[in-house]
């Protein structure tokens, strides 16, 4: 499940693995010190398939054949420009929208602006991104750099309620440069009443081993509103859902209300201060973790085990 090695091939380059290691060593991890994120700048190209899937659903993928939910990763650091070759191989027009970023109106990915994309059709996507600063009125321009997404606007209905529904969403992650990376990234969607449109009760579960600098995006989608919560770690309510210090006054949490078309994200120690263990997220509205929006974030020792748990197939 570590998805590291692909995400960094396919999106970054060398870029991350040519970031400079920082001098301060990270609080709580395994005493590494922790690596950060490149200046943005980088024009890059990729592509990008919606395809139906054998069970009826519908995903996005990087490669033919290979689509996904959610869909795969993508990470860009502000500055960066990435142009999206998109390809519909579906039978219905699809398209690809994108939350956060900076975008053309012919990139909106939209019917009304006639830039969705027929069955078989393909169409290149442009998303811009920036660092803050400051405009020509003084007034303070927000850089991109945030936890976002993409998803289809246009299956189903012209707001892609059915493609939505049936897996057409992904992750985007945007890094300010020095953000510090992780070393795995998972993304949980909650889509109506499922995590990651997997039957209820049966995860999506997420590895990882004790002292693991463990990184999740947080989406929700469809009709109803749910509360995120995670077992045994806690995060800062802020964009990178980090501290810069003591005196940041971001609240920390465990637990976060989301609705429809919210993202956040943020990066855990896997077991800090707790140990190994199945650790459980689920959405903390009652019913809705009775009926299954539940999985395990799996911490193991570093010896492979994890106390207590015992794996069951579903
Ligand atoms: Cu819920």
């Amino acid at each position: 499940m570590d998805r590291r090695g692909f995400n960094r091939r396919v999106l970054l380059g060398g870029a991350a693995l040519t970031t400079s290691l920082s001098l301060a060593p990270t609080a709580a991890g395994a005493g590494r010190p922790a690596r950060t994120a490149a200046a943005g700048g980088e024009v890059r190209h990729i592509k990008l398939y919606a395809e139906k899937l054998a069970d009826g659903q519908m995903g996005y993928g990087f490669e033919k054949g290979r689509a996904t939910v959610p869909g795969p990763l993508i990470e860009l650091n502000e500055g960066d420009t990435l142009h999206i070759e998109f390809e519909n191989t579906m039978d219905v027009p699809a398209s690809l929208h994108v939350h956060g970023l900076d975008y053309e109106i012919s990139s909106d990915g939209t019917k009304l602006n006639k830039s969705d994309v027929e069955p078989g059709g393909t169409r290149t996507y442009t998303w811009r991104t920036h660092a803050p600063g400051r405009r020509k009125d003084g007034t303070w321009r927000p850089g991109s750099a945030g936890y976002w997404h993409y998803h289809d606007h246009v299956v189903g209905t012209e707001h892609g309620t059915g493609g939505i529904r049936k897996g057409l969403y992904g992750p985007v992650i945007v890094r300010r440069a020095g953000d510090v990376l992780p070393d795995m990234t998972y993304t949980i969607v909650f889509n109506d009443m499922l995590i990651n449109n997997k039957p209820a009760h049966s995860g999506p579960n997420f590895g990882a081993t004790v002292g693991d600098r463990v990184e999740f995006v947080m989406i929700t989608h469809g009709e109803y509103y749910h509360t995120f919560h995670m077992h045994g770690h806690r995060w800062a309510d802020n964009r990178t859902g980090m501290l810069t210090g003591p005196d940041d006054p971001s609240q920390v949490i465990d637990n976060k209300i989301v609705g429809p078309a919210d993202s956040f994200g943020f990066q855990v120690i896997a077991g800090e201060g707790v140990g190994a263990g199945a650790w459980m997220y689920h959405c903390h509205v009652q019913s809705h973790s009775d009926m299954g929006m539940v999985g395990l974030f799996l911490v193991k020792k570093t010896d492979g085990t994890i106390p207590g748990y015992e794996p069951h197939e579903h």
